[in-house]
């Protein structure tokens, strides 16, 4: 009795154990993708995240573990192209604001009235001119971008009534900017006196009116609910914005061709979603923030673009853009 009982423990103990490898090893083919983003959940490039999970489980079922970190929750923003680059994330959105820190030249993508609308910022992006912007972010930063994603066009939304029709009006304006020097020089340029502060405490600064305003796409100012802690939207139309959805190089050197294929096309089909819904939410938010009490004007949008160029081109940035740059951008369809 006494033989047989640890025979069982000692079968028992080896089909723990057989158990055990079969899991391990499991676990050692699947590969985690750790997502980290300041996005909001009803954001539509946090939403998008979702679709690149779905569609890589499609087309490579049980090859990755792909978790979504939302709200700066696993890294702070704009300090997530450093986690990659240190091998502690194996993804992020990461803006041309946070790759020009590192990339003198990726401040082009920074400046204000230069994308002309979510086109030609696709366009752009998939000519040769991108690629070779995309190629340096690889061969610079080890960080391979997968796609853009269109984050929208940045509009003023502030707190106060004050009417804005061109740059002067901002003057003394406290506008709340992210924290990098392309960020906050675009502040400057528009004419109001930038704050740098990080996402996830604007709602609360806006409320408490420890800034004025801050600068979004409409969509964002739906999803992070400033409408509610705002008196007005400007639409001077300064920024048509991208987000870059980004993988660590190491993470994408050690896939397979195929799985590389699939995360590619993973991460199209996702900014496909993106920029499908923002767009059409862009078209049709105004309404919206009207309803809940907002004003909603056009300034003179000439006047803002004349000013922001101008204080571009004589700017430490534009020094380090190739030369003919403005041009090869201007000429893509
Ligand atoms: C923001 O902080 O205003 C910004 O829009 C900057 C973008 O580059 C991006 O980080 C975005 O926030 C977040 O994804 C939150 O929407």
């Amino acid at each position: 009795m006494k033989i047989n009982f640890t025979r069982r423990a000692i079968m028992g103990a080896i089909a723990s154990v057989a158990l055990l490898g079969a899991t391990s090893s499991f676990a050692e083919e699947t590969i985690k993708l750790r997502i980290s983003t300041p996005a909001v959940e009803s954001d539509w490039h946090a939403k998008m995240l979702i679709v690149f999970k779905d569609a890589l489980e499609a087309s490579a079922p049980g090859e990755f573990d792909v978790e979504i970190h939302l709200n700066a929750s696993l890294f702070k923003q704009g300090t997530e192209p450093v986690a990659m680059q240190r091998g502690n994330l194996e993804m992020a959105m990461i803006s041309a604001q946070d790759i020009a820190k590192q990339i003198p030249e990726w401040s082009a993508f920074t400046a204000g009235y230069l994308i002309r609308d979510p086109e030609h910022q696709k366009n752009v992006f998939r000519s040769d001119l991108g690629q070779t912007f995309y190629d340096m972010v690889s061969d610079k930063m080890n960080i391979k971008i997968l796609d853009v994603a269109y984050l929208g066009t940045r509009q003023l939304n502030l707190r106060t009534d004050v009417v804005v029709n061109t740059p002067a009006d901002l003057a003394g304006i406290k506008l709340r900017m992210p924290g990098s020097d392309a960020w906050q020089f675009l502040g400057k340029a528009l004419g109001a006196a930038p704050t740098p502060m990080a996402f996830g405490e604007v709602y609360t600064a806006l409320q408490t009116g420890t800034v004025d305003g801050q600068d979004n796409p409409l969509p964002t100012v739906k999803a992070a609910k400033f409408y509610e802690v705002t008196k007005q939207i400007v639409k001077t139309s300064h920024l048509v914005d991208g987000i870059f959805l980004s993988m660590a190089q190491s993470t994408f050197d050690g896939l397979s061709a195929e799985q590389q294929a699939n995360v590619i096309s993973a991460a199209q089909a996702a900014t496909a979603y993106n920029n499908e819904n923002r767009i059409a939410d862009e078209n049709s938010l105004e309404a919206f923030f009207i309803e809940q009490g907002l004003t909603v004007s056009t300034p003179d949008v000439a006047a803002f673009r004349a000013q922001v160029q101008s204080m571009y081109l004589d700017s430490k940035f534009a020094k380090t853009w190739p030369e003919g740059l403005l041009d090869q951008i201007n000429a893509i369809k």
